[in-house]
Parts: structure tokens; sequence; C-alpha cells
């Protein structure tokens, strides 16, 4: 790896698809400061390709021969090297909106979501997913998946008090979009990568917003397989 480079390992699925949040945080962000960087894509199962970073997960941001491991980490690092011109990512309640997400928001989702990132996982990792899931959940997918209807509510209440706040302000930040906004988002562009489940009505102020966020910085959201 060059030290001239910025790169963002992800992770992959089938189809090219990119869907973790966490990484989506990180592309949000990078892009928020206007930075350009390459990605390099990891497979669930391909540790050796991240190991240099002594860590199991992605995103990994390589800046110039920096490692920095973790969405968080990343974030901060970002704000603490690249302020100068650029708008700051975190604000007061950011961690708490983090916190939120990893803890609240992302349990609630991955059970609406688990048996479609399931069929979208790459061929390669299948046999991984299906193991670590199921064992991290204690039943099958199917047998999680066969209670969407429940899982969906918990989201729906999950998700309620930004619906509300999204009615007073456009961004979860405030007028502009900072990175408790990419956190959040970065939950939408999960599901939005690997279903075609819509859980949000079009007069949802939650709706509107995803749209905003959809099309920030030349609509980078879009720009990967996603569906509607
Ligand atoms: N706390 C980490 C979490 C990162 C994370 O969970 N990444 C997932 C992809 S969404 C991963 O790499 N999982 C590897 C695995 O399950 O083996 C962060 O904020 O970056």
């Amino acid at each position: 790896m060059a030290d001239q480079d910025r790169v963002l390992y992800e992770l992959v699925m089938r189809d090219d698809r990119r869907p973790s949040p966490f990484c989506w945080r990180t592309r949000m962000a990078l892009a928020h400061k206007g930075l350009e960087y390459t990605t390099v894509p990891v497979k669930f199962t391909e540790k050796d390709k991240i190991a240099f970073a002594n860590t199991k997960q992605v995103p990994i941001l390589v800046d110039f021969g920096e490692v920095v491991t973790d969405s968080w980490a990343i974030a901060k690092y970002l704000d603490e090297n690249y302020y100068q011109e650029r708008p700051l990512l975190m604000g007061g309640g950011t961690r708490f909106v983090n916190q939120w997400a990893d803890t609240q928001l992302h349990p609630a989702l991955v059970k609406v979501l688990l048996k479609d990132i399931y069929d979208h996982v790459h061929p390669d990792d299948r046999e991984y997913f299906r193991t670590s899931r199921e064992q991290r959940f204690g039943k099958t997918i199917e047998a999680v998946h066969a209670e969407r209807d429940k899982h969906e509510q918990d989201l729906k209440r999950v998700l309620g008090f930004v619906r509300e706040m999204l009615r007073a302000q456009p961004f979860v930040s405030g007028k502009a979009p900072a990175y408790a906004d990419y956190i959040i988002f970065g939950a939408f562009q999960w599901a939005r990568s690997i279903s075609p489940f819509v859980f949000l009505d079009a007069a949802d102020p939650l709706a509107a917003w995803r749209d905003r966020m959809c099309h920030l910085y030349g609509s980078l959201a879009n720009s990967v397989p996603h569906y509607a």
C-alpha cells in the first residue's frame, strides 16, 4: 500500500454492493470534508486483507500511511486533521447519536433486514454469515425473518423521536448535515443497499430527509447499486 494515497477499506457483497452502515458513515464524512479516496472492497471472510490494521472489521482508513480503524475514530481523526476551511463533523451530542445508533437503531434494523442481507451476501461469505449471525441471534435467519412484522413495529418506535425532530429542522445536525446525520443515514443506506423493503411512508419527514441525504455530494449514495 502506497503512503501517498487515501484508501478506504469497506465491505463488499454480491454485485459489488457496499452496504456497511459504518463504512457509509465514513464515506459521507470524507465527502463532507471534500476529500478524495479510493476504496478496497473486503469480503467478510477476507480477514487477511485487513490484518495489517490489526482488526477484523471495516471501515479502515489509510490516510497517507496513517492507519485508522473504527468509524468513530475515523470521524474524529478527520476533524482533528482536516479542520482548516473544512466544516467540522462533530458537535455537541454527536457521541450520543453514535451510541444510540449502535445500541438501539442497528439492533432494531438488523432484525428487519437479516434475510435480505443474507440474500445479498457474497457467495464466498454465505456460510460465514449464516454461522456467525445465527450464533449472535440464537436462532436461524429464517426464524428471525418470520417475526419481521413485529421487528418492523419495534423499528418504527425506535425511529419515532428522530421523525419528530425532523419536523422542526431539515437535518439531524440542524440547518446543515454533519456527522450525526451520516450516522443515522448509514443505517438507511444499509437498508436500501440490500433490501427492497419499504418502511417509510412518502409523507414521513424521515423519507424527505433520507431523500435530501441521498442527493448530497453529487448523489454519492445513489452512485452504488441500491433499491429505492
Ligand atoms: N465499531 C465499528 C463496527 C464496524 C463493523 O461492525 N463492521 C462490520 C461491517 S458493517 C464488519 O466489518 N464486520 C465483520 C464481520 O462481521 O466479520 C465501527 O464503528 O467501525
